[in-house]
C-alpha cells in the first residue's frame, strides 16, 4: 500500500503548469509510482555507485552522480561527454529501470512531445548545502529532443534563466514527485539549483535525488 495520506495532502497534485514556451511542470506526476522509482534508484546505485566527478580543470563537482541507460554523462580531465561504460566499474551502465523509461515517456507525451525514448539517465544526489551552478545541457546530439527531470526527496529551489547566461533566472520550488519536461525553445535555457536547505524525507532522509532522462545519441 502507498502512503495516500501524503499524496492527498498535495492539493497541487496532477496540476499541469506551463513554465515558459516549451517547458511544462507536472506537479506530483511521479507520486503514483514513487516506490517503483525509488526501488529503481536503489538497484542502479547497487550496480554503479554514486561518485563525485571532476571537471577538466580539476574541480570536484559537489553533486554526486551516477547513470543508467545505454549512455551515461561523465566529467573528467578530458571534459564532459557521454560514455557507454561506467569508468568506475569498467562495465556498461545499469539498464534504465522500466519505471524510469515509462515515466519519462508518459510525462513527455503529456507535455506535447510524443514518442520520447530516452537512452540516458543521469542520477544526481544533493545533500543540504549542495548547489548546481547555472549551465546549459549541450552534450546531447539532438537538441530537438526534450529532457525530462524527476525530483525525489527533499525540496529544492530550481533556477531557470534564459538563453544568455546573464538573463535573470526565475526561482521554482520543486518537491518530491514533481516532473519537468524541457523541450522546444526552453531546451537550451540556462538552469541550476540553489543550495539545498536542510530537511528530511521519509524514505530518502536528508537527500534530494534528481533523475534527468535524455536522448543522448
Ligand atoms: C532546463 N540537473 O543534471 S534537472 C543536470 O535538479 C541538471 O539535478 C538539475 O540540470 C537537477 O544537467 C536540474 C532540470 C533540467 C534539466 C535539463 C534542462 C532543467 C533544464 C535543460 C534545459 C532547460
Ligand atoms: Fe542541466
Amino acid at each position: 500500500m502507498t502512503l495516500d495520506l501524503f499524496d492527498n495532502a498535495r492539493d497541487d497534485k496532477d496540476k499541469v503548469e506551463t513554465l515558459c514556451d516549451g517547458a511544462v511542470l507536472l506537479h506530483g506526476f511521479a507520486l503514483a509510482n514513487d516506490s517503483d522509482i525509488l526501488d529503481g534508484v536503489d538497484s542502479v546505485l547497487a550496480q554503479s555507485p554514486m561518485r563525485h566527478m571532476f571537471t577538466r580543470s580539476g574541480l570536484r563537482l559537489s553533486v554526486a552522480m551516477t547513470n543508467c541507460g545505454d549512455y551515461g554523462w561523465i566529467s573528467d580531465r578530458r571534459g564532459y561527454r557521454y560514455e557507454r561504460l561506467d569508468p568506475a566499474t569498467g562495465k556498461p551502465w545499469p539498464a534504465m529501470p522500466p519505471a524510469f523509461f515509462e515515466l519519462a515517456r508518459a510525462a513527455a507525451a503529456v507535455a506535447g512531445y510524443p514518442g520520447f525514448e530516452p537512452d540516458a539517465c543521469l542520477v544526481n544526489r544533493y545533500e543540504p548545502g549542495t548547489r548546481l551552478t547555472l549551465h546549459q545541457d549541450k552534450n546531447e546530439r539532438d537538441f530537438a529532443q526534450p529532457i525530462v527531470s524527476v525530483s525525489l526527496g527533499i525540496d529544492a529551489v530550481f533556477l531557470f534563466g534564459g538563453l544568455e547566461r546573464n538573463d535573470r533566472p526565475q526561482r521554482l520550488p520543486l518537491r518530491h514527485g514533481d516532473v519537468v519536461v524541457w523541450g522546444g525553445p526552453s531546451r537550451m535555457r540556462y538552469h541550476g539549483v540553489m543550495p539545498l536547505k536542510a530537511s528530511s524525507h521519509p524514505r530518502l532522509g536528508e537527500c534530494r535525488i534528481n533523475l534527468t532522462m535524455r536522448k543522448a545519441m
